[in-house]
C-alpha cells in the first residue's frame, strides 16, 4: 500500500515536471534575434536572415545614457520596392506617430516603438513569404543619414 502511494506521487511529478519540459521545448522553436540601437547610431546587427514566412522573436534595445528627446532608437522594416529615402525622410517629422510617417503605414511590414536608452522589447514577427532583401531602418531623424539602417535577407 505504502509503496503504491510512492509510485503515484513519483509518477505525478515526473507528469509536473515534463509537462513545462515540453512547453519550453515549443516556444525554443522560435529563434531569438537580439538587437541592440548604439549611440554610435548603428544597429549592432545589419543583416537579419530568416526563411520565407518564418516566425521569428526580435528583442530590442537602445543602449544609452542619453535623454530619449536626444537619442533614441526603432526598427522599422519596409516592404519591397518601397523608397526608404523618401520613408525615412517623411518619417522624421512624425513624431507623434512614433516617427512612423502616416503616409508609409501601408509599407511597414514591422516596426518597435521608438526607445530610449535602457529601455527594450521583445516582439515576434512573422517574416514576408517573398523572398528578397527586405531594409529596415530607425527613423529617429537624422539617424537613417547616419547609417543606421540593416537588411533582413528572406531566403
Ligand atoms: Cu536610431
Amino acid at each position: 500500500m505504502k509503496r503504491t502511494i510512492k509510485t503515484v506521487i513519483t509518477l505525478f511529478t515526473a507528469l509536473i515536471i515534463a509537462i513545462p519540459a515540453f512547453a519550453s521545448q515549443e516556444s525554443d522553436e522560435i529563434r531569438t534575434i537580439h538587437i541592440k540601437g548604439l549611440d554610435n547610431m548603428k544597429f549592432d546587427v545589419e543583416l537579419i536572415e530568416a526563411a520565407p514566412g518564418e516566425t521569428i522573436r526580435i528583442v530590442f534595445e537602445t543602449v544609452s545614457n542619453m535623454p530619449p528627446q536626444a537619442m533614441a532608437h526603432n526598427i522599422a522594416v519596409v516592404d519591397l520596392g518601397t523608397d526608404v529615402d523618401a520613408f525615412a525622410m517623411a518619417s522624421m517629422s512624425a513624431r507623434d506617430n512614433e516617427y512612423i510617417a502616416p503616409d508609409y503605414e501601408d509599407k511597414v511590414i514591422f516596426n518597435t516603438p521608438m526607445l530610449g536608452g535602457g529601455e527594450s522589447v521583445e516582439m515576434e514577427f512573422t517574416v514576408p513569404e517573398v523572398t528578397g532583401d527586405y531594409d529596415f531602418v530607425c527613423t529617429f531623424p537624422g539617424h537613417y543619414m547616419a547609417g543606421m539602417v540593416g537588411i533582413l535577407r528572406v531566403q
